[in-house]
């Protein structure tokens, strides 16, 4: 089943350089495509629109802040059931649970600097993909 995603390589994965070597592993995955990539700074409305769901919780306000911060990657992923396997290679929230091996495992340990966004279900994707690729 053939599906897009959005995908966000957050502002620490910027700073840090890690842009290249997560790119990378999503482009390994047989036949799976980026089919849009931007550099991008989010203002506080797209921010509010794409975590909308977690207002009021004690890390929102940090965490958009944290978003803010500087640029993020955002890249549009299409191919076979790509927004579970996505997932998968992100790994868990937080970093620290996170298997070696997923991005976050390998890469975070602060569960607000998690190097990646990706969306976690076909409605979110759809969502999502609206606010940061409208038109596509
Ligand atoms: O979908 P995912 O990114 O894995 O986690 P969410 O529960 O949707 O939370 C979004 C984002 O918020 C998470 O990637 C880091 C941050 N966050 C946080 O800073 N502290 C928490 N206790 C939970 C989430
Ligand atoms: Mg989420």
């Amino acid at each position: 089943m053939s599906q897009r995603t959005l995908v966000l390589l957050k502002p620490d994965a910027v700073r840090r350089g890690l842009v290249g070597e997560i790119i990378g592993r999503i482009e390994r995955k047989a036949g799976w495509r980026i089919t849009a990539l931007e550099l991008r700074e989010l203002d506080q409305e797209t921010l509010e629109q794409h975590y909308g769901e977690h207002r009021g919780k004690p890390f929102y306000e940090p965490l958009v802040a944290f978003m803010a911060s500087g640029p993020v990657v955002a890249l549009v992923v299409e191919g076979e059931r790509v927004i579970e396997g996505v997932r998968a290679l992100a790994g868990p929230t937080d970093p620290i649970a996170a298997a070696p091996g997923s991005i976050r495992g390998d890469y975070g340990t602060i569960v607000r600097e998690n190097l990646i966004h990706a969306s976690d279900s076909e409605e979110s994707a759809e969502r999502e993909l609206k606010i940061f690729f409208p038109g596509r």
